[in-house]
């Protein structure tokens, strides 16, 4: 297995929540180095850019909304497996199935429903890498990605 990054956020319903420290407690022991963290305030065209993906989606303006609505914790994490064993710990999207069917995961102890998940993660090392760099390398200029990878 390959050692990875992968880029981890705590979205604001989990920092409304007080679910950070619970969060980060469970990322460490699943071997997790937490290599960067920072709280940023996503305006409307950053958070329309951080899920362009779904720009076409009904549920976009919504989630726009409430990426926007407070404060989310950006965190790069690093293990060996890290994007696929990040998306297993935090679990399925919709957080009512993930009380049904993945009772342990963050997004089942954490999340409301299929918007306020709690939570994100990158969903494979192309996605890593441009959300790692979306978050740090656009405004610092530091590689932190999984650059020696490519
Ligand atoms: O990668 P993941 O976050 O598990 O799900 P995506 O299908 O990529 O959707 C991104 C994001 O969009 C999801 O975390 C919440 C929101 N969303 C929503 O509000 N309603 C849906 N029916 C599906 C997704
Ligand atoms: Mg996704």
């Amino acid at each position: 297995m390959k050692m990875e990054k992968t880029l981890a956020m705590i979205k604001p319903d989990g920092l409304r929540g007080n679910y950070t420290e619970r969060i980060k407690g469970a990322i460490v022991e699943s071997g997790f180095r937490i290599l960067e963290e920072r709280i940023v305030e996503l305006d409307e065209d950053r958070a329309s850019r951080f899920y362009a993906e779904h720009s076409s989606r009904s549920f976009f303006p919504n989630l726009v909304k409430y990426m926007t609505s407070g404060p989310v914790c950006i965190m790069v994490l690093e293990k060996q497996n890290a994007i696929a064993d990040w998306r297993a710990l935090i679990g399925p999207t919709d957080s009512v199935k993930a009380k049904a069917t993945h009772p342990n995961s963050i997004r089942a102890m954490c999340g409301l429903d299929s918007e306020k998940n709690c939570v994100h993660g990158s969903d494979s090392l192309l996605s890593a890498q441009r959300e790692i760099s979306f978050f740090f390398e656009e405004e610092t200029g530091e590689m932190v990605g999984n650059h020696d990878e490519l």
